[in-house]
């Protein structure tokens, strides 16, 4: 497994001086954040060069194109599934992992009567993950479906819910991120969820209980860093958090802690 970090959490203002600090610190990949913002073919050159030059692996990219894959305005879905395929394309070019999405993001609550009825959200969103599987294939990078906590999204909150749709596609390049935030609001139990999971779950994000910096506040990471292990996971798990004030030293407190627990 690599440690990632997202890279607006470094706080510099190009890629370069990102990807040399994350290097510094001791990581061994760099996420991109692209929240609800198209990656361009010169974003990816400008990355993929600020990795040569730090020799720097690039981690996936969150994010990258406008709206969501399950919008409920089709002309928006279509938007979403453009702007994933050509970041796909962009993402491959500059030997990065893949692009993370979750279904839908603040669109909608369950409290509220149906917007949409449940066969139609999941109709939609096949027909999204199909197209997305399709161009993930062709330029050989993945895609990681990110379940979200229930504030966020309406879809897909559990690991669980992700997984009808990874065997509905049935695509090696199409697999579930797991976001310990969420699934620590989410799940029951997130090492069983893990393991149970394993051949699913391609990704994770860290972050701890309130969402700040590993090891900074109360989610136990002992059971979960030791299931990754004992599972035999390989990925990438990268920081997305809020920071609390922390800079340089509290990233590499956060690192240093997570590294003591696979040792
Ligand atoms: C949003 O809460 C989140 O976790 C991001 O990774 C969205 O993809
Ligand atoms: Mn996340």
């Amino acid at each position: 497994m690599r440690f990632a970090i997202q890279d607006n959490l470094l706080g510099q203002s190009n890629y370069k001086d990102s990807f040399k600090l994350a290097k510094e610190i001791g990581f061994e990949a760099v996420e991109l954040n692209f929240f609800q913002k198209e990656l361009t073919e010169s974003h990816a050159e400008e990355i993929a060069k600020a990795a040569e030059i730090s020799g720097m692996e690039i981690g996936a990219v969150c994010g990258g194109y406008l709206n969501w894959i399950a919008d409920f305005d089709e002309e928006k879905r279509q938007t979403a599934i453009a702007g994933v395929k050509a970041s796909l394309r962009n993402i491959a070019q500059m030997g990065g992992e893949g692009i993370i999405a979750p279904a839908a993001y603040g669109m909608y609550a369950r409290r509220f009567p149906p917007k949409r009825p449940l066969e139609e959200d999941k109709r939609i969103l096949t027909d999204s993950l199909e197209k997305i599987a399709e161009t993930a294939e062709k330029y050989g990078v993945m895609f990681y479906l990110e379940p979200l906590n229930r504030y966020e999204d309406h879809m897909i909150n559990m690991t669980s819910e992700a997984v009808h749709y990874i065997d509905a596609v049935a695509s090696k390049n199409v697999r579930i991120l797991g976001d310990l935030f969420h699934m620590n609001l989410e799940e029951d139990d997130i090492a069983e969820t893990i393991e149970k999971y394993s051949d699913y779950i391609g990704y994770y994000h860290l972050a701890d209980s309130n969402r700040k910096l590993p090891g900074f506040a109360h989610l136990d990471f002992k059971p979960v860093l030791n299931k990754l292990k004992v599972t035999g996971y390989d990925g990438t798990l990268s920081i997305e958090c809020h920071l609390r004030g922390q800079t340089v030293e509290g990233i590499s407190r956060s690192l240093d802690f997570l590294h003591s627990l696979v040792k």
